[in-house]
């Protein structure tokens, strides 16, 4: 089996924000087209593409009306096609979205087949990822369906073998087309317990994370329709386990190259979840992030992230967006690009944008964040509270225009964008990119180490200074290479022991060496020794 995407990084695109080609403020397909060369410039292996078909929006485009159509606000399937050619003509990958938990209630199937869904004539308690009750009732029916999402997002029922081998055909069919892979939405929710018991507190995620037959359901997908193509499969899995990734993800079990986890992303929220703001303590990111690189070691694969179109951004949540923006916009990029598994970058995160902090909720688009304020606001819980958390963790820090250049709306759209632009833009953007020390030119020479040096995929990882609050440090060996990182995750300058080995790449332009390192505000550095053995 090539494993080309061990070596790989990956680039992801949120459509809706990326480029507008066409003056009506919502991104599209030739707008991608358009910048192709600059992700080309970037030196990305990999663009994952957020869904791009047919949808009415109620989710943007994670609400499925039509599997085999393109939304019409990003295009025509030629778009898509000609997309498709640009970015193989570049030598790059193309990967889908694949959101098949569940579609819109706008799909055809929601009408014509109604026992590809799931129906009952009473109600659990599991609450909605998106507030209020998984369950809605249907007049027509005189029923319940399960909407885990949104109601316009009813879940589909795995149990049915025709509504799967539909999906299979489906998926053969964008291979066929040529495209690379799947990041598959919620995929570690399509099994759910039959008996739909009731959930502590409304909570139903032990009876849907992991389901009883998901591995069977995966490795079903996997014989019907991935074997036979070269490409990348990633499942999106909240609530998944270092056991379970094991399972999802080693190499004998014909399921899944990675999955995405959301333990490390779940560090900074009190026990009532995200919107709980709790400051991140720097030991239990590290402990995390170890557990999974120890033990899928060998044993699986990881897929490294600190943002996606879900997450607000990381130079705002753990870095400093204040006066060392590029200093810790590059040193998070240190620390993460240096572990094992494939790295995740979305768009913007190449420049270190930022969150935004719009003042009026109407300025505000995303369905979680809205729904959330409107149940929260009706229990009577201040709106300058949950204004402050969806400062912090609302989805549309991610989701806000990508910032190409200082001219009016970022040089994202010619017309009203559907979203406000960040107000920063005038001082983040990628026109930058040509100078020395640009977060861009950063994250280039990230991207074009991991292709030169194999500690990077293949070495072990040891925790170093386990301890430290404000130190992220380790190493990454082979038997004859070693990678010794160092990360300040603080202000505070700090003085380490300097490691063996040349400096291979730091964040500030001068990097004082001695018997010592006095690591500076933010401060990244990476050491490289070869031939480490006949050294020692
Ligand atoms: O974003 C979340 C928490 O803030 C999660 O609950 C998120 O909804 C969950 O990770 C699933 O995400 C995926 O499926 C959703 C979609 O809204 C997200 O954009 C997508 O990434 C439903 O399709």
């Amino acid at each position: 089996m090539t494993e080309w995407w061990k070596k790989s990084t990956v680039y992801q695109i949120y459509p809706r924000s990326f480029m507008d080609s066409d003056g009506d403020g919502i991104g599209d397909i030739q707008g991608i087209i358009s910048k192709l060369d600059y992700l080309a410039e970037l030196g990305v292996d990999v663009l994952w593409l957020s869904p791009v078909y047919d949808s009415p929006n109620d989710d943007n485009g994670y609400d499925i009306r039509d599997y085999q159509k393109i939304m019409s606000e990003f295009g025509t399937m030629d778009d898509f096609d000609q997309m498709l050619q640009g970015i193989h003509a570049r030598g790059m990958r193309l990967v889908m979205d694949l959101v098949v938990n569940h579609t819109s209630d706008e799909h055809v199937w929601f009408t014509e087949r109604p026992d590809y869904y799931i129906w009952k004539n009473e109600p659990n308690n599991w609450r909605s990822f998106f507030s209020g009750s998984t369950w809605q009732f249907d007049e027509a029916r005189q029923q319940y369906y399960l909407h885990l999402f949104s109601k316009k997002q009813p879940d589909l029922n795995w149990e049915n073998e025709e509504l799967r081998d539909e999906i299979y055909q489906m998926m053969r069919w964008w291979l066929d087309k040529g495209v690379d892979g799947f990041r598959m939405d919620v995929i570690n929710m399509i099994s759910k317990d039959q008996d739909f018991p009731d959930g502590i507190e409304g909570d139903g995620t032990p009876h849907f994370f992991n389901g009883p037959r998901v591995h069977e359901f995966l490795q079903e997908m996997n014989a019907k329709a991935l074997a036979d193509y070269d490409i990348v499969t990633v499942g999106e899995m909240p609530g998944a386990t270092t056991e379970d990734a094991k399972l999802y993800t080693g190499s004998e079990r014909n399921e899944l190259n990675m999955i995405f986890t959301f333990e490390h992303m779940n560090l900074d929220e009190g026990p009532s979840g995200k919107w709980e703001l709790q400051p991140l303590h720097l030991p239990d990111l590290k402990e995390n992030l170890e557990k999974w690189q120890v033990e899928l070691f060998g044993k699986g694969w990881n897929s490294l992230y600190w943002n996606n179109h879900d997450q607000p951004r990381i130079v705002s949540r753990f870095g400093n967006d204040g006066p060392y923006r590029k200093e810790s916009a590059k040193m998070l990029a240190t620390c993460l690009h240096f572990l094992q598994g494939t790295p995740y970058i979305y768009q913007g995160e190449e420049l270190g944008m930022t969150n935004v902090a719009f003042s009026s909720i109407d300025e505000y688009r995303d369905i979680e964040t809205l729904n959330m304020y409107q149940e929260k606001r009706a229990q009577g819980i201040p709106h300058e509270e949950l204004l402050e958390s969806i400062h912090a963790k609302g989805r549309d820090n991610a989701r806000t225009p990508m910032q190409w250049d200082a001219s009016e709306n970022a040089g994202f759209t010619k017309g009203e964008p559907w979203i406000s632009v960040n107000p920063n833009y005038p001082d983040i953007n990628a026109a930058d990119r040509e100078e020395e020390d640009s977060v861009f030119n950063y994250y280039r020479k990230l991207i074009a180490l991991r292709k030169d040096l194999d500690v990077i995929t293949e070495g072990e990882f040891n925790l170093l200074h386990r301890a430290d609050e404000e130190i992220f440090a380790y190493t990454r060996k082979t038997a004859d290479e070693q990678l010794t990182v160092y990360c300040n995750f603080s202000e505070t300058p700090r003085e380490v022991p300097l490691p063996k080995g040349r400096l291979l790449i730091g964040n500030y332009p001068d990097s004082a060496l001695q018997e010592t390192i006095g690591l500076r505000p933010y401060e990244a550095l990476c050491f490289y020794d070869k031939d480490r053995k006949v050294k020692e």
